[in-house]
C-alpha cells in the first residue's frame, strides 16, 4: 500500500487536530471531507486546501475514491457511519477510524464492530490518550519491568479546565465525565493494568449549570490482580491547573513509579530514583495546554497507518475498545445501582 487517501467526516472543534496530524504523515492524503453544516465544511476545506466537500456522507460514499474515512463526528451519527463506511464500494467497505466515544450502548458497539469485520478491513477507535508520550513512557516502563509486578495503581485526572466553552454539548448530556473523559483514563487504566474483572464507582454533580456528572471514583479490580482507582473531576479548582494531564501512581513489588504535574515521571527501584522529563513535544500547529492531546492523535494516526501497511490490528481496535467501553457502561450502573458490576453482566 503506498500512497493512502483518506476521507474525513465532521469538521468540528476536534477534528482540525486531525487534519493537521494527517499533514504531518507520509504518504497519506485526506482527499474528502463531509460535514452538515456548510459553514463549517467551508472553512475547513479552505484551510486545508481540500477540494472534494460534501453535505451528505452517503454521497462522499457513493463517489469514494478514499481508502479510509476517519469519522471525527460525536456519537450519536458513529453507528449509522460506521455502517455506511461498511457498505462502501458495493459491499467491499474501507478501513475505519471513529471518534470515543464509539458508541451509544454495547448493542451499537457490537453491531458496528461486526458490520467492518465483515468487510475484512481493519477498524480503529480514536482513544489517544493512551498514546499520549508520558503516558506512553509510564507504560513502556511498566511492560519492562521497572517496578517489577505491579499490584496497586492510580490513574487520575483532576482539573477545573473550561471544556463546555469549546465542546457546548458536554453540558447538556445526562451523561458527561465518565463517557467524555473517563472513558480515556479508563483506557489508560486497561493499557497499564490490563483487562478488568469488576468496577465499583460513584459519580456526583458539582457544576449546577451542567447535566451530567462531573465527577466520578472507580474502583477496579483487574482480572491480573492489580487494584486500581481511576479518578476524574472537571470541578477541582487548584494550582497548577494541569489539564489535560494525567496523573499516575503505581505500587510494584520491585519498586514504585510516579507521574506527577509538569510531566515528571519517577522511578523508584532496587535502591535507586530516576527522574525524567517527559514532557511532549509542542508541534508546529500545536497550542499549549492541548499539545499533548494534539501529539496523540499525530502518534495514534501513525499508528494507524503503520498498522494499515504491516496487515495487523490496531492497538485500539474495535474489539479491544469494546472493552474500555464496557467499563464507562458498567461504571454508570455501578454509580446507579449503587455495587459492584462484574464486567460479565455486559
Ligand atoms: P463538534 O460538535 O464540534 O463537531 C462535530 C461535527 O460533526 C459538527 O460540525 C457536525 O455538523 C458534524 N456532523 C455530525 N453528524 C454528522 C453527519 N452525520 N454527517 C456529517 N457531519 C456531521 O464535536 P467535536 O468537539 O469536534 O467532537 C467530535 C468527537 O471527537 C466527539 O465524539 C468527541 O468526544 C471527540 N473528541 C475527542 C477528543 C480526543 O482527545 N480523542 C477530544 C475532543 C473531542
Ligand atoms: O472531549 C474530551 C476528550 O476526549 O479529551 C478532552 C476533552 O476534549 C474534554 O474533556
Amino acid at each position: 500500500m503506498s500512497r493512502i487517501r483518506g476521507a474525513l467526516i465532521g469538521c468540528g472543534f476536534f477534528a482540525r487536530n486531525q487534519l493537521h496530524a494527517w499533514q504531518g504523515i507520509e504518504g497519506v492524503e485526506i482527499v474528502a471531507i463531509c460535514d452538515r453544516d456548510e459553514t463549517r465544511l467551508a472553512e475547513t476545506g479552505d484551510a486545508f486546501g481540500i477540494a472534494r466537500r460534501y453535505t451528505d456522507a452517503g454521497r462522499m460514499f457513493d463517489e469514494g475514491g478514499f481508502d479510509f474515512v476517519d469519522i471525527a463526528t460525536t456519537v450519536p451519527s458513529h453507528r449509522p457511519l460506521v455502517e455506511m463506511a461498511a457498505r462502501a464500494g458495493d459491499g467491499a467497505g474501507v478501513h475505519v477510524i471513529c471518534q470515543k466515544p464509539f458508541a451509544e450502548n454495547m448493542a451499537d458497539a457490537r453491531a458496528m464492530i461486526a458490520a467492518v469485520e465483515a468487510t475484512g478491513k481493519t477498524l480503529m477507535v480514536h482513544e489517544n490518550f493512551r498514546w499520549q508520550s508520558a503516558v506512553r513512557a509510564a507504560i513502556e516502563a511498566l511492560r519492562g519491568g521497572a517496578i517489577g509486578t505491579p499490584f496497586f495503581g492510580r490513574v487520575s485526572f483532576r482539573s477545573g479546565y473550561d471544556v463546555f466553552s469549546g465542546q457546548p454539548y458536554l453540558a447538556e448530556g445526562a451523561r458527561f465525565i465518565i463517557e467524555d473523559l473517563g472513558i480515556h483514563i479508563l483506557d489508560i487504566s486497561r493499557a497499564l493494568f490490563g483487562d478488568v474483572a469488576r468496577i465499583t464507582a460513584t459519580t456526583t454533580r458539582i457544576n449546577p449549570e451542567i447535566r451530567g456528572e462531573d465527577v466520578a471514583t472507580m474502583l477496579l479490580a483487574h482480572e491480573g490482580g492489580v487494584t486500581s482507582v481511576v479518578d476524574c473531576s472537571y470541578a477541582t479548582r487548584r494550582t497548577p491547573e494541569t489539564f489535560p494531564e494525567t496523573l499516575l501512581e503505581i505500587d510494584g513489588t520491585g519498586g514504585t513509579l510516579r507521574l506527577d504535574a509538569g510531566y515528571r515521571l519517577t522511578i523508584q527501584a532496587a535502591g535507586g530514583e530516576e527522574i525524567r522529563d517527559v514532557a511532549p513535544p509542542v508541534l508546529p500547529w500545536a497550542e499549549r495546554p492541548w499539545h499533548n492531546i494534539q501529539e496523540s492523535v499525530a502518534l495514534i494516526q501513525q499508528h494507524f497507518v503503520d498498522c494499515l501497511r504491516a496487515g495487523c490490528a490496531p492497538e485500539t481496535s474495535g474489539d479491544d475498545n469494546l472493552k474500555t467501553f464496557a467499563l464507562v457502561e458498567a461504571a454508570y450502573l455501578s454509580a446507579a445501582e449503587g455495587r459492584t458490576v462484574a464486567l460479565a453482566e455486559l
